[in-house]
């Protein structure tokens, strides 16, 4: 279909409509973008795909409920389609008024690279967990997860964020340090020290914790 002129991303239309995130109910390309959501502390629907009933995805929405690019995650907002997990938190960021959470000038990019990054390595780690041969496991978190994952933490340095207020790289840094220390917690052990504190610190945050401690973040704990 194309571009279809400029309108305004909260336009009348959508404003109040409902944001649907579909995604699995797991922490991998699509927590960002929840988290994105619930700091912001607006209701959203939380729509998750389980691997027991992955037809509900593949054989149903992926087919029927009409993306341009069908692929998890995905929001949907009123007649608003979009796919692509970067694409997505994009959105979700801008229509909830969070563009701080990108940085500000240079520090934009700064926050881009942690952000990509985290990203990348989120889904080395992920292709890694999924290997049956224990060596083979072994060695790809080694050799593919853990000199990126270095390089993040001798950018972090001594803080708990990378700048001196919360962006997304505190976000996607979080995803993935979160999954290294639930998946692989022996390769997680060298971060522990400079790590924790800013797992701690996005943990302390009152619309996160309040999350955290809530029936949609038990849903997707596995
Ligand atoms: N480039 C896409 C990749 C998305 C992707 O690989 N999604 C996985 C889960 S993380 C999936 O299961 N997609 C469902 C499908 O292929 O239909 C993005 O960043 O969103």
């Amino acid at each position: 279909m194309g571009c279809s002129g400029s309108s305004a991303v909260k336009d009348k239309d959508c404003i109040n409509e409902k944001i649907v995130l579909g995604y699995w109910a797991v922490h991998l390309q699509g927590q960002p973008a929840r988290y994105v959501l619930e700091l912001a502390g607006i209701p959203y629907e939380d729509r998750l795909y389980t691997m027991q009933n992955r037809a509900d995805w593949f054989e149903k929405d992926k087919q029927t409920l009409g993306f341009d690019y069908p692929n998890l995650p995905y929001i949907i907002h009123g007649d608003f389609k979009i796919t692509e997990s970067q694409n997505v938190v994009n959105y979700v960021i801008e229509v909830t008024n969070q563009q701080k959470l990108l940085g500000e000038g240079k520090d934009k990019y700064r926050v881009g690279h942690v952000r990509y990054v985290c990203q990348e390595i989120l889904g080395k780690l992920f292709g890694a967990i999924m290997k049956e041969n224990a060596e083979e496991k072994q060695n790809a978190i080694q050799n593919d997860v853990l000199p990126k994952a270095r390089l993040v933490q001798t950018y972090l340095g001594s803080q708990n964020k990378f700048c001196s207020e919360l962006t997304i790289a505190d976000i996607y840094a979080y995803v993935f340090f979160f999954n290294l220390k639930k998946k692989a917690p022996e390769a997680y052990a060298e971060f522990a020290a400079q790590i924790d504190p800013l797992l701690q610190n996005f943990e302390s945050i009152p619309n996160i914790k309040k999350y955290q401690e809530s029936e949609r973040f038990a849903k997707i704990n596995n």
